[in-house]
């Protein structure tokens, strides 16, 4: 796996949320050097620049239980389009947010590629809200319900289809903060949850050997990661809008990447949530490059 072509796309898109900067985070992750670092791996690495994101930011959205609805369907739309001409070209596509809401248009374009997709969430949070549940509005809160078939028909209808991923293709690593409609929907829905709990009680190494094995079970034919840099305690990882304390630490976050390297499973990836406007000196943004590194074949010797 250290010769792959990986294309590269940028979402600057701040819309999910209320917090600016998150949009400049596809510059500070190529600034901290996205395409050296896979470069010297070995692999083929074509950078697509960013997708066209307008900056029209509505001083007071009418809709509170879905901010900046029109622009998130325009963003998601013509990212998955893209993500898909990616898989279409048999490259393997790397996104880099943005904040969280632009996975609806990542896992739209990936969707109907695959028969049978699995999705790893690693993320502090569920990201299952919907336009009912949320308590902020911030559609960043809803992109996994929405990529299950849950939430609004504006969102879970992008490329017209749905859902994109099977509920129990999807497994969450690093929850800590989890709304009680998310919680019931976990439920409902089947979808597999690592909190912090079993990390802490289990192990990295035994939960990602668990999670792998999972997927391995229900016959993935394709595997997305979506890592939400706040997964990572924000000791690692301070820029990011919506942190949470007691996170994964960075050196299980690299045995993570690794083993999923190791598995050769992945096929896709996106790293969102950078804010380099709240962070310290990029620090985050090379997290997210070294985590990268890890996830793409680099090793120690
Ligand atoms: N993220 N659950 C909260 C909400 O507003 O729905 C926080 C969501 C954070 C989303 O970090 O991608
Ligand atoms: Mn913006
Ligand atoms: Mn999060
Ligand atoms: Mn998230």
């Amino acid at each position: 796996m250290n010769n792959l072509n990986v294309s590269i796309i940028g979402v600057p898109s701040d819309y999910g949320q209320t917090r600016r900067g998150v949009d400049m985070g596809p510059s500070a992750i190529r600034y901290a050097g996205v395409v050296q670092r896979l470069e010297a791996i070995g692999h083929t690495v074509q950078d697509l620049g960013d997708i066209h994101v307008s900056q029209d930011h509505k001083e007071n959205d009418a809709n509170e239980k879905l901010r900046n609805l029109e622009e998130i369907v325009d963003v998601s739309t013509t990212l998955a389009n893209r993500v898909h001409g990616v898989l279409e070209d048999k490259k393997f596509p790397l996104v880099l947010g943005g904040d969280h809401s632009i996975a609806i248009g990542t896992l739209a374009g990936l969707g109907d590629h695959y028969e049978n997709l699995g999705v790893i969430w690693y993320d502090a949070h569920a990201d299952l809200n919907t336009d009912e549940t949320t308590p902020s509005g911030n559609i960043h809160g809803m992109p996994l319900a929405v990529s299950v078939g849950l939430g609004h028909e504006r969102l879970i209808n992008i490329r017209n289809y749905v859902p994109k991923v099977k509920p129990e293709n999807v497994i969450i690593i690093g929850a800590r903060s989890v709304d009680p409609g998310e919680r019931e929907l976990i439920k409902e829905q089947g979808i597999k949850v690592y909190t912090m709990h079993e990390i802490d009680r289990l192990g990295m190494t035994h939960v990602m050997e668990d999670a792998i094995q999972y997927l391995k079970d229900r016959n993935v034919d394709g595997l997305h990661l979506s890592l939400d840099l706040d997964g990572l305690d924000p000791l690692y990882t301070p820029g990011v809008g919506t942190p949470v304390p007691g996170g994964i630490t960075y050196r299980e976050s690299h045995l993570a990447m690794e083993m999923l390297q190791e598995s050769g499973m992945v096929t896709s990836a996106e790293f969102v949530e950078v804010n380099p406007i709240l962070d310290e000196k990029n620090q985050t943004a090379n997290v997210a490059v070294e985590l990268i590194g890890s996830l793409f074949g680099e090793t120690l010797v």
